[in-house]
C-alpha cells in the first residue's frame, strides 16, 4: 500500500501498563504528553499493590487527555495490552502505542516512531538495528536479548530485527485485522506472536532505530518464566515453520558483526 492510501494517524492513544511504578507513572505520563500533546494515554493497572491506580486517577483526574483501565490482578503485560487494544478499538484511534512505564522506551522518540507509522502497520523502535542501542545492559542481558532476537528472526523468518521490541505503534485498522485471539503469551513471548499475527495477515511491519535505557527506579517483573515461555513458545512455532537454519544463523551472525548490532555501545 503507498502512504497516500494510508489514512492519516488523527487520534493517538499510548498504553502504559503498570505493576507497581508508581514513581515512574508520574514521570513518563508527563514526558508523553510533552513530546506529542495530541495524544492520549490510557494506563493499564493490574491493581498494583504500591498503589499505582490511585497515582493513575490523579493524573486523569487532572488532565482529559489521561485516562485508566483497572484490571483486577497481574495478569501479564499480553492481557493488559489486549485489553488496551479492545479500548482503543471501541473508541475509534486511528493508532495505539506500546509504552513502558519506566522510561525504557523514551516518549521523545515517539515522534518518530508515528512518522513512520505513515506508511507501515507496526513500527517497532528496535534496539539491535543499525542506529538502535541499550543503555545500562550488562553483557548478559544484551548477550540474551541479541540471541533470543536472531533465533526467533531464523526460526519464524520474521522481516524484523527485534521482534520482542515492547516500543511500538500499531495502526488500529492493523489490530482488527489481525488474528489476536491467536496471541495467547503473557511475556516477550507476547511481542513475538504480535509480529508473527500481523505478518501473517500481509500486514508491514518497519524498525525505527531506539535508545532503550533500562528502569532506573523500582523493581524488574522479569523472570525465568517469562524468558522461558518465549523461548518455548517460539521454538514450538519455529520447528513448524522450518528446520535446518543452522547456515542463515551464522550468515545472521557475520551480518551483525559486520554492522556492529551485535554489540550495540
Ligand atoms: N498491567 C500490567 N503491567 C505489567 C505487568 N508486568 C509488567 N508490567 C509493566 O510492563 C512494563 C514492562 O515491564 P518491566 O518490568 O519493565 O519489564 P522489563 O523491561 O522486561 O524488565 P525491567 O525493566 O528490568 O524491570 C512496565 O511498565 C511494567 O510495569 C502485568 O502483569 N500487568
Ligand atoms: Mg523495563
Amino acid at each position: 500500500m503507498t502512504r497516500s492510501e494510508r489514512a492519516p494517524l488523527d487520534r493517538v492513544v499510548v498504553l502504559i501498563p503498570t505493576y507497581n511504578e508508581k514513581d515512574n507513572l508520574p514521570r513518563i505520563v508527563g514526558r508523553v504528553r510533552a513530546s506529542v500533546p495530541s495524544a492520549d494515554i490510557l494506563v493499564l493497572d493490574d491493581n498494583s499493590p504500591d498503589g499505582t491506580g490511585a497515582v493513575a486517577d490523579g493524573l486523569a483526574a487532572a488532565d482529559p487527555q489521561v485516562h485508566v483501565l483497572h484490571r483486577p490482578g497481574k495478569q501479564g503485560l499480553g492481557a493488559a495490552y489486549k485489553a488496551g487494544f479492545a479500548w482503543a478499538l471501541e473508541r475509534g484511534y486511528d493508532a495505539a502505542v506500546e509504552m513502558d512505564a519506566d522510561g525504557s522506551h523514551q516518549p521523545e522518540q515517539l515522534p518518530a516512531l508515528l512518522e513512520a507509522a505513515r506508511d507501515a502497520d507496526l513500527v517497532i523502535g528496535a534496539r539491535w538495528v543499525r542506529g538502535g542501542s541499550v543503555v545500562n545492559w550488562p553483557a548478559h542481558r544484551k548477550a540474551l536479548s541479541v540471541g533470543a532476537n536472531i533465533y526467533t528472526k531464523l526460526m519464524l523468518g520474521l522481516p524484523v530485527n527485534d521482534a520482542t521490541g515492547g516500543y511500538r505503534v500499531y495502526r488500529t485498522s492493523a489490530l482488527r485485522a489481525m488474528d489476536l485471539d491467536s496471541v495467547s503469551s503473557a511475556g516477550y513471548g507476547f511481542q513475538v506472536d504480535m509480529t508473527v499475527a500481523l505478518v501473517r495477515a500481509g500486514l508491514r511491519a518497519v524498525e525505527v532505530p531506539i535508545e532503550f535505557v533500562e528502569r532506573e527506579i523500582g523493581e524488574s517483573k522479569m523472570s525465568g518464566n517469562i524468558v522461558s515461555e518465549a523461548f518455548v513458545n517460539v521454538g514450538k512455532a519455529g520447528v513448524a515453520h522450518r528446520v535446518g537454519q543452522l547456515r542463515g544463523l551464522a550468515a545472521e551472525v557475520n551480518r551483525r558483526r559486520r554492522e556492529g548490532t551485535w554489540h550495540s555501545e
